[in-house]
């Protein structure tokens, strides 16, 4: 209850910050890009995870603002890196509420502008599962950011019960492979065939695709043999504050 009363104010208290998470490109060992993660310290109730808030800001609408507030502090702090990392990619989590409000693409383009972000640095994730269930407004509103010049991602890919014939009609750049998947391919040769075919079909489709949720070396190995593009995962970081992610970027990029 406490959360739900308290967090129509979590942005005007500025209770909510951001970390951020590597995307590694498997070929070089170098960030291609950074996903941003919300984060809200809540002054007595502590750290409250994304999955006990998000939820509740999606049933009453507070998602639009949260999300904008993400894309304005994200974007903001990737124009300040573009000279020390530059050509950084920015990705953002989109609730799939959103795309049933096409006004979220003016908003996208207005806070571009402010930041004097270049459009083809953001790339906008969406569930799979969200995607699919609103298939036809997803499919306008990604069509429309495409043509500002921003990428889309489908995340959580496998768990939605879509398919890649299905997918190579959306304006989709980016393919996230779902932890689940990537969890047991060093140990379980039907995960590893089921990764590889995904990988694969992807490719043969010019979607790059990225895996999630790496944690060993042995899966590192093996996505790499199977020509993965991208990796995420506490393998190589965990999601870091911007001071720590700097660092991280520093040292490895
Ligand atoms: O890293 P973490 O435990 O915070 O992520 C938990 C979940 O919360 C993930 O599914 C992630 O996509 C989601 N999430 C994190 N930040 C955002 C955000 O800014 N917007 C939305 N819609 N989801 C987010
Ligand atoms: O759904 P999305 O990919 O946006 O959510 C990211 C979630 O995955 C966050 O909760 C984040 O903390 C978590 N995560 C990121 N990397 C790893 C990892 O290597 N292992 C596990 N178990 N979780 C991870
Ligand atoms: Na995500
Ligand atoms: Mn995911």
């Amino acid at each position: 209850i406490v959360i739900e009363q308290d967090l129509p104010f979590a942005i005007m208290r500025g209770q909510f910050y951001l970390c951020y998470q590597p995307k590694v490109r498997l070929t070089q060992g170098r960030a291609m890009g950074i996903e941003a993660l919300l984060r809200w310290r809540h002054p007595t109730l502590g750290e409250i995870p994304p999955l006990d808030f998000i939820p509740l800001a999606e049933e009453s609408g507070f998602i639009f603002e949260i999300t904008l507030w993400v894309l304005e502090r994200a974007c903001r702090q990737v124009k300040e890196w573009e000279r020390k990392f530059p050509g950084l990619k920015l990705a953002v989590n989109l609730s799939p509420f959103l795309l049933n409000r096409p006004e979220l693409v003016e908003h996208v383009k207005r806070i571009l502008r402010e930041t004097e972000l270049v459009p083809d640095r953001l790339i906008l994730e969406v569930t799979e599962s969200g995607l699919m269930e609103n298939i036809e407004t997803g499919r306008h509103i990604l069509t429309e950011l495409q043509q500002l010049g921003v990428q889309a991602a489908i995340d959580d890919f496998g768990t939605g019960f879509s398919s890649l014939a299905y997918i190579r009609n959306l304006p989709v750049s980016l393919l996230k492979i779902d932890r689940s998947f990537i969890q047991g391919i060093a140990e379980n040769s039907k995960d590893a065939t089921i990764v590889d075919t995904i990988i694969h079909l992807a490719k043969s489709l010019d979607i790059e695709v990225l895996a999630e949720g790496v944690e060993t070396e042995s899966q590192v190995v093996l996505l790499s043999q199977m020509d993965c593009d991208y990796a995420q995962g506490f393998y190589f970081s965990r999601s870091l504050e911007a001071e720590k992610l700097q660092q991280w970027l520093e040292k490895y990029n």
